[in-house]
Formats: C-alpha cells, sequence, structure tokens
C-alpha cells in the first residue's frame, strides 16, 4: 500500500513511487471486504472477496501508475500511441500478482477467507473487448511495452458488451450478449474531466481571410463526448505502470437543454441513447467488411477522440508550436480500423492549430505508423464516399485533398499510366465509390508492417506491390508474439517453476533464456518430471470438457486441439474430414496401430457467416456419433467446447500435445495460438503459413509436423483445381466423402451439410481441402507414430518449449520500438 506514513503526493520519477508495502496486504483485503463492500460474511460470495483482492491491488497500482505519467510527461522524450479498436486483456488479477510478485503475500492474506488465489481469480469475468488474434496481440503488446519500460499507452474503446457469449444448442452457435461491466469492473478509473468532444455530421464552410488564406469550419455538428478510463498496465517486476485509456461514449449537456428548450423531449433522448450507442458494443467481424455506420462512427471517435488527448498534452506543456511535435510522438494504427487519424490528425493542426498543409502533412507522415493483419481480400476496409460525407464530410475533403496529391505523385512516377493513378487511387471509382482505408493508411504512415516473413513478403509482391514500388522503404516486418509471462508463468505454473528450478527464474524477463533448457531435453529424470507436469495440466482440461461438454476425455490418449476462430482458411473442416477419417478407420476394424486421441475443438463464427455456422454444426454432430459409439471410444474422443475465450486457452495451451496450425498456406496473416501451444510444448502440424514458418525455422524440422501446399503452389493449384479427381483417387478421402454424403452425421437432419460438401467438391475452393487432405493424413499419422514413443515426443515437447524464445512480444515490441518507434526505456 501507498506509504502511510507519507502523504499522497505526484512523483515526477516512476522510480520514486512508494514501494509496496506487503505486510499492509491483508488488512487492506479485510478493510475492502468489509467496509468498501460492506460484506461480513466469509464465504459469502467469491464475487466480493475477488472485488475486495482487485480493489487491494489497483491500490498498489494506481500510485505507480501516476508516477509512471508523470515521468512521461516531465522527460522530453518519444512516446508511442497503440490505437487498437480491439483489446482482449482477458482476466486482470493473477496478471497484476505475477507483475507484481505479490503472489505468496496474497495467498497468505487469503487463508483467512480459506480459499486461494486461482479460486477467486475466477470470479473475474474476462474483459472480451476483442475478436482474436489482433485485439489478443494488443493486450500482449502493452504487457511487454510496460515490462520493457517503453513510454506507450493504449488507446481503445470501453464497450459495454464485448465479444458475444457462444452457446451450443442442438449443435448450433447460439450467441448471447457478454454483459461484462453488470458486476462492476474494479480495475478502471474514469477521468471524466479530460473528456474529448468528438463531431459528427453537420457542414463545412470555408472562409477566405485578407491574406487570401482558406480556413474550413465543420459547423451544426452533432457531438458526443468522450469519457476516458483508465485500466492500469503493470509491467515485470520493474515499477513501471502503463496505461491502457479507454473511451466511453457519453451525451453532451447542451444536447438534452436545446431539444428540450424546444420542447421535443423525446428527440433529446434520441440523440442521447444515438451518442451512447457509439461504444454499446463490439462488432463480432474478424475477417469480413462490415461497412455499419455505427462502426465506422466507432473508428473516428476513438480515433479523434485519442489524437485530441495526445495534442491537449502537448499543447498544455509546450503551447501550440508543432515544430518538434514529431520528433515526439509516434501513433501505431492496429490495422486499418483506426486508419481515419490519418485525416483527422490532419484536420486538427489545419482547422484548429492554422497549420500549412505542407507543415501538417509533414507531422502526420512523420508520426502514423500502420499494422496489416491480413491478406484476404475481402476484410480490406472500405467506407462509401456517400457515408462520409454525410457523417464525417470535413475528413472527407481532406481525404480528398490527400488523394489529389499522392496521385500527382503517382504520375511522376509512371507518366501517362491512367491504369496505375485508378489502381492506386484512395478512392476506388464506381456507381458507388469507395474509399480505401488500406491505402489511406499506407499514404499517410512512414511505416508499413506486415506480422510474419511471409505476410510481409506477400504484401510487398502482392497486394501492396505498387506502393512497395512507390516507397520500399515503408515496408517492414515484425513477427508477432505473445508474452511468456500470462502464456507460460501465469496459465502453466507447475511447467514455469520446472523451468526455473533447472534454469533460474531470468527467462521470465528475458525470454530468449528459455533456451537454456535444451541442455535436459534428453536427460530422462527431467522428461519424466515434464511429462508429470503435462498429465495434470490434461487431467485439468478434461475436467473443464467434461463439465461443458459432458465429454470424457482420458489423458492418457494424445490431445489433438484446433481453437481459433471458425473461419474456412483456417480450414477446421479439414481437420474434421481427419476425424471423420479416423473413425471410419474404427469403423471397418483397421485399428492395428490406431493411437487413441481426443480431438478437440473450439472457437467463435461471426453471427452472420453461414458457412462456419455450419462447420460447427459438422463438428458437433460427428462429435455426437463418434462419442456415442462404443466401439469408438478406446482410439477417439471429440469435443466442440463452447464459448473459447482467453480465460479456456490459459486451460487449453499447457494441456496440448499436438497443435493444429492447418491454414491454406497463404492465408493466415501469422497466427499467434501457434506460440502459445510451442511454449507450452505442445508439438504443431501445419502448413507453411504465417509464423508457422518461423516456428519450424527455429525448432527444426523434426520437431514439426508439416504437410500441405507452400503458397506458391497454392496460387498455382487454384488454376486447374480438380478435387474431384483427388476425391476419386484418395481411398482415404473417398470414404470420408461417402460417409459425410450418405448422412451418417445428419441422420434426422437431412441435406444440412450439402453446402459444406458441394465446397469441398468445388474446383472454385480457394481453401484447397480435397488438395491437402491426403498429406494431411499422413503427417497426422507420422505425428501419431511418434507419439507412441512417449520419448521421443517429450524430447519433441522439450525441444519446442525451448525453441520459443523468439515468439516472445518482448522480442517484438523491442524490434518496433528500434526500428519504428525509435524510443528509449523510462530508467
Ligand atoms: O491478427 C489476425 C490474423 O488473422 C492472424 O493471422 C494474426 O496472427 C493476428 C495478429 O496479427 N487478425 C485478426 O484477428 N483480425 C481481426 O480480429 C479483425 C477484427 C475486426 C475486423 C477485421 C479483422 O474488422
Amino acid at each position: 500500500m501507498a506509504n502511510k506514513s507519507a502523504p499522497v503526493c505526484v512523483v515526477k520519477h516512476w522510480q520514486d513511487a512508494p514501494k509496496i508495502d506487503e505486510d499492509t496486504l491483508t488488512d487492506d483485503l479485510t478493510r475492502h471486504f468489509y467496509y468498501t463492500l460492506g460484506r461480513d460474511k466469509v464465504g459469502e460470495s467469491r464475487l466480493y472477496l475477488y472485488h475486495a483482492l482487485a480493489l487491494t491491488i489497483r491500490d498498489r497500482l494506481v500510485a505507480r501508475c501516476r508516477a509512471t505519467k508523470e515521468h512521461i510527461k516531465s522527460q522530453k522524450t518519444r512516446k508511442a500511441a497503440y490505437l487498437s479498436l480491439e483489446f482482449l486483456m482477458g482476466r486482470a488479477l493473477s496478471n497484476a500478482v505475477i507483475n507484481l510478485d505479490l503472489h505468496e503475500q496474497v495467498q497468505s492474506a487469503l487463508q483467512e477467507y480459506c480459499t486461494e488465489l486461482e479460486e477467486v481469480a475466477e470470479a473475474e469475468h474476462d474483459a472480451g473487448l476483442g475478436n482474436g488474434g489482433l485485439g489478443r496481440l494488443a493486450a500482449c503488446f502493452l504487457d511487454s511495452c510496460a515490462s520493457l519500460a517503453l513510454p506507450v499507452i493504449g488507446y481503445g474503446l470501453r464497450y459495454e458488451f464485448g465479444m458475444f457469449n457462444q452457446t451450443c444448442e442442438q449443435g448450433h452457435q447460439v450467441e448471447q450478449p457478454d454483459n461484462w461491466l453488470r458486476e462492476g469492473h474494479p480495475w478502471e478509473l474514469a477521468a471524466p474531466e479530460q473528456a474529448r468532444r468528438v463531431k459528427f455530421f453537420g457542414h463545412v464552410e470555408v472562409h477566405t481571410d485578407k491574406q487570401g488564406r482558406q480556413h474550413h469550419e465543420w459547423l451544426d455538428t452533432q457531438d458526443v463526448l468522450a469519457v476516458p478510463y483508465d485500466v492500469p498496465v503493470p509491467g515485470y517486476r520493474n515499477g513501471v505502470v502503463n496505461t491502457l485509456r479507454l473511451w466511453k461514449s457519453e451525451a453532451t449537456d447542451e444536447f438534452d437543454l436545446t431539444e428540450f428548450n424546444a420542447g421535443s423531449y423525446s428527440e433529446a433522448v434520441a440523440k442521447k441513447n444515438q451518442a451512447e450507442q457509439i461504444t454499446m458494443v463490439l462488432y463480432p467481424n474478424d475477417a469480413s467488411e462490415n461497412g455499419k455506420e455505427l462502426r465506422l462512427r466507432q473508428q473516428y471517435f476513438l480515433s479523434s477522440a485519442s489524437l485530441q488527448d495526445v495534442i491537449a498534452t502537448w499543447v498544455e506543456q509546450y503551447g501550440d508550436d508543432f515544430k518538434d511535435f514529431a520528433d515526439f510522438h509516434v501513433f501505431q494504427l492496429n490495422d486499418t480500423h483506426p486508419s481515419i487519424a490519418v485525416a483527422e490528425l490532419m484536420r486538427i493542426l489545419l482547422d484548429d492549430y492554422e497549420l500549412e498543409w505542407d507543415e501538417a502533412w509533414k507531422i502526420t507522415t512523420s508520426t502514423m505508423a500502420y499494422t496489416n493483419h491480413t491478406l484476404l481480400p475481402e476484410a480490406l476496409e472500405r467506407w462509401s464516399v456517400s457515408l462520409f460525407q454525410r457523417l464525417l464530410p470535413r475528413l472527407l475533403e481532406i481525404i480528398y485533398e490527400i488523394n489529389a496529391r499522392f496521385l500527382s505523385e503517382v504520375a511522376l512516377k509512371w507518366p501517362g499510366d491512367i491504369e496505375k493513378q485508378r489502381a492506386l487511387s484512395l478512392i476506388e471509382e464506381s456507381e458507388h465509390p469507395q474509399i480505401r482505408m488500406a491505402y489511406l493508411a499506407i499514404v499517410g504512415s512512414y511505416s508499413v508492417n506486415g506480422v510474419a516473413a511471409l505476410h510481409t513478403e506477400l504484401l510487398k509482391a502482392g497486394l501492396f506491390n505498387d506502393f512497395y514500388q512507390l516507397c520500399p522503404e515503408k515496408f517492414n516486418n515484425k513477427t508477432n508474439g505473445v508474452t511468456p509471462r500470462r502464456w507460460l508463468s501465469h496459465c502453466n505454473p507447475q511447467l514455469a517453476a520446472l523451468i526455473s528450478e533447472k534454469i533460474g527464474d531470468g527467462w521470465q524477463a528475458d525470454f530468449s533464456k528459455i533456451s537454456e533448457l535444451r541442455r535436459f531435453y534428453d536427460n530422462h529424470a527431467f522428461q519424466q518430471q515434464w511429462l508429470a507436469v503435462k498429465q495434470q495440466n490434461k487431467r485439468r482440461l478434461t475436467e473443464l470438457v467434461k463439465q461443458e461438454c459432458s465429454v470424457e476425455f482420458d489423458p492418457d490418449m494424445m490431445f489433438d486441439v484446433q481453437v481459433k476462430r471458425i473461419h474456412e482458411y483456417k480450414r477446421q473442416l479439414l481437420n474434421i474430414l481427419h476425424v471423420i477419417h479416423l473413425y471410419d478407420r474404427v469403423c471397418r476394424g483397421e485399428v492395428s496401430g490406431l493411437v487413441p486421441r481426443c480431438v478437440l475443438f473450439g472457437g467463435k463464427a461471426a453471427p452472420g457467416y453461414y458457412m462456419a455456422k455450419k462447420i460447427i454444426k459438422l463438428i458437433n454432430n460427428v462429435a455426437s456419433v463418434i462419442n456415442n459409439d462404443p466401439a469408438a471410444k478406446p482410439y477417439l474422443r471429440v469435443a466442440f467446447l463452447p464459448n473459447y475465450n482467453v480465460s479456456k486457452m490459459e486451460v487449453i495451451c499447457p494441456a496440448t500435445d499436438l497443435s493444429e496450425q492447418i491454414s491454406t498456406a497463404g492465408k493466415e496473416a501469422s497466427g499467434t495460438g501457434n506460440m502459445k501451444f510451442m511454449m507450452n510444448g505442445a508439438v504443431t502440424i501445419g502448413t507453411l503459413d504465417g509464423a508457422n514458418i518461423e516456428i519450424r525455422d527455429c525448432v527444426g524440422a523434426d520437431n514439426f509436423y508439416l504437410f500441405g501446399l507452400t503458397a506458391e503452389e497454392a496460387q498455382q493449384a487454384r488454376l486447374h483445381y480438380q478435387p474431384l479427381k483427388i476425391i476419386e483417387s484418395n481411398q482415404d478421402l473417398n470414404r470420408v466423402m461417402t460417409l459425410l454424403e450418405s448422412g451418417h452425421f445428419n441422420l434426422f437432419e437431412p441435406n444440412i451439410f450439402d453446402d459444406i460438401i458441394n465446397s469441398i467438391k468445388s474446383s472454385s475452393d480457394p481453401w484447397l481441402v480435397a488438395q491437402d487432405f491426403p498429406s494431411y493424413v499422413e503427417s497426422q499419422e507420422h505425428a501419431a507414430q511418434a507419439y507412441k514413443d512417449k520419448e521421443h515426443w517429450l524430447r519433441m515437447s522439450i525441444l519446442n518449449t525451448a525453441a520459443s524464445g523468439k515468439f516472445s512480444s518482448d522480442r517484438t515490441i523491442q524490434e518496433y520500438s528500434d526500428d519504428i518507434w525509435r524510443l528509449s526505456p523510462m530508467q
């Protein structure tokens, strides 16, 4: 607790923040439980104990958080703002306990309540403010920035409803709202005095002053308040506590008043609702364009509020002189979602601070940096010009001006090439012209990065090739990573302890040290300890699967796991076809050499994604047939775990033997689940896609089960793809298709899988499921035979963890800091 003898004061240096007084933790917990929350019965509710503990920990974070903020403010050094529509934080309590090194004290304080941290922690709702990889990456990055003592603030939205909760009814996905704030969110602190005002609608008037200079005024706007809620982000045992600032939309007061006075009470209320709608709900699409007006409002709301926030702090300190602004600020755009920030920064500098265009453009293009997360063309954001005209008229003008100036550069590079102009224009001309947000992001940024080596190469050679030719120096790669604190120390404490016993504790802050484990991969005693931990973790997952799916897993069987968003390119379908193949072997009595396995699936489908939902239904139906067949029981169990989220992954990845990373090559930008599994000693079966390639390079080809076409081969194969021929010639696939088409998995639901069957048989199946099936089955068989040789598998498992050093997000963030942000750690 903040040192009681010292008054609470603002310290100017983060290292001067009061040291954590461990002795008062028990007292504070009691005080919060009895007085702040007004509870008296011990054991009354885990929830109140969780809240009391969270408040106790938060007390210990706020002083450091303030000290870190003041430090950043007082030192004139560069800082970064990470702008993201998503931060998939998961639970905060255990993470804070680890990073503050308070585990023992917390356990002893909880003794009085006859419980343990692990149990209390279960009461916390996941902060599910993200869809999947992109949102979770932002959360891992915040942990790494704080742990590396980098001055980085995260800016996001405080959605009232996060990612929907998924249940399965008769095997179909059903979505339920995620009211994660219902019981309160003890980690956040509102700062209404720092609210910002964001404009929408209205029109633009241009005035020319006596010097002939034009001034643009955006008038008659409908303004919405952005109220910040700050969430502390503790670094790993280094005293730093950074901030995640989440904006909540609220109606402005005068809104109500003017309308109310005019007698139109209901209009006033309607507008209030409109304002509050902006941060109501996270859009649950992870890979397709949605084009909804409310989504654009969210994007502009985040971008405008965050930029205003940074600029207000600058102006407070240095007045309206922006000469040095770009030396001290960088904005990292997490995909194109906040890319309207490019135009918004221009607007603020031009209209609010009256900078000249060239000066404003110089500042913008020296402070913006863009990360791309997808090659799928259907995921590239486009917004209709007419929507922009209505919602953000001044921003549209600025985008037009950016485009005009950019196209004149294009004309210099490719004189007379009208086709190039058309192809590179920020505006896609058609009956309904659209703004290409990725192009706006590229043109407005000094750095454009992909998230794995292959992904970046494909961006340069394909999707953004023209831009690459125009400005090759902008393009760079930053292979993703995940935080080893959450994804090893926290989720696999027994393995973490075993590792520390062997190589010391240093790996948690410097994950390159994990390679020291290599020395032990052949040590029999160590292997047995490694196995014991894995078995324990498998028992824990077995309980979860039993509880949630009523399916009996057996920890002595191989745990084969695919958890991620459901998408055709990720090919859960290929996996379930393999499961059907194994089942078919059982049915035909071809069981000699069959290695018993439990296959686990998990993941959410976007509510409007028809095929993804069908795939969930197929998995559930296949699982039900297999699990109810006594003949299959010794060899095969299958489960679809509903409502896959961060907390579930924390139980799943430590228990996994075989990690499924089987996307069609060239489609998965990076993947990050692949890294979490690897850290926890799972062996990967995968294609040469995304970061799989780098994983395989690090661990060695002998310790990775490879299959399928390369990205280049896949591109070629599509030109003359004939899946029917493959089905005809491959006996395994033939049998699988026959079983599927016979209706064996949908006896009382005729034809429900026809669309899936047809997609596999279609020569225009872009995901090449039939194509990769034979080599997938072969590779699965190799993995199974290796699993039978317990020692062989243990060696591979240890080597995977030992080779995972590169995949720490600390390494990724160090690269962002060195190459893009050019930050110095706080010291
Ligand atoms: O970003 C993922 C990529 O698919 C994955 O390969 C990569 O590892 C990860 C981190 O770089 N992309 C997403 O998760 N994308 C989204 O979640 C998304 C969310 C909203 C959208 C579009 C995409 O409108």
